[in-house]
């Protein structure tokens, strides 16, 4: 049976849930905890902890509804083999990728800091992605992953908004699938980097795909549920 969010913007969006797959991209400690990644970019990580509490209620009813879920990690291994110079290189941060820091080497698969944040960790049947780009389908086997289980839509949550989601929502929406993005599970360092992504995402008859409060989704499910 479709499942319908009427309230989505810009119009309403309709999935079923055999087909739907939850993707929450990098809610690791790198990036939501002082001493990682974000932090070392010159960033205040406390501004992403606000989405945790409506990113843990969707993950929980996606669940019990019978959902799949895709966990996503930004990781590199640790001979830094799938770390392209330019990106290691690029700016001035305080550690680069590689370095020791206070959660172990910064951005390295299997580093505490690498680690999805306890209130999100993945459960047994979930599927795990180590990504060495922003793009959750880049270098990755996600598309294939996706294709073997016959999904074809994609319910977004995750940080960065401007960065690592809307690259995996932009490399999704390319690849055919149908793409909403959880507005309050969805967090950036910069606001107006935020608010500009979800306008940018909906514009123009949803180029690159949808948006909703989690609430919506919530009630979505609630209701096919009943
Ligand atoms: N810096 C920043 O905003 N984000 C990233 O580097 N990666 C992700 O968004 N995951």
């Amino acid at each position: 049976m479709r499942i319908g969010i009427e309230a989505a913007a810009p119009f309403p969006y309709g999935f079923e849930l055999a087909s739907t797959a939850l993707v929450l991209i990098d809610m690791q400690r790198d990036f939501m905890e002082p001493g990682g990644f974000g932090e070392t970019l010159g960033n205040d990580v406390s501004l992403l902890q606000a989405i945790v509490p409506a990113t843990r209620k969707v993950l929980q009813a996606w669940r019990a509804a019978g959902g799949l879920v895709v966990h996503t990690r930004e990781a590199h291994a640790a001979d830094l083999s799938d770390c392209p110079p330019a990106k290691r290189n690029r700016g001035k941060p305080a550690l680069r990728i590689g370095d020791e820091g206070p959660m172990g080497r910064i951005l390295v698969a299997g580093e505490p800091g690498n680690q999805i944040i306890e209130a999100l960790a993945p459960i047994d049947g979930e599927i795990v992605i180590d990504k060495p780009g922003k793009g959750a389908f880049y270098a990755t086997g996600l598309h294939e992953l996706l294709q073997q289980r016959g999904i074809t839509h994609l319910l977004f949550g995750g940080v960065t908004t401007e960065v690592c989601v809307q690259t995996s929502m932009r490399e999704a929406n390319d690849r055919g699938y149908d793409c909403l993005l959880l507005e309050d599970c969805t967090e950036s360092y910069f606001p107006a980097f935020k608010a500009a992504t979800l306008d940018m995402v909906r514009a123009q008859g949803a180029i690159v795909g949808w948006t909703a409060p989690s609430a919506a989704l919530l009630a979505a499910l609630l209701n096919h549920a009943a």
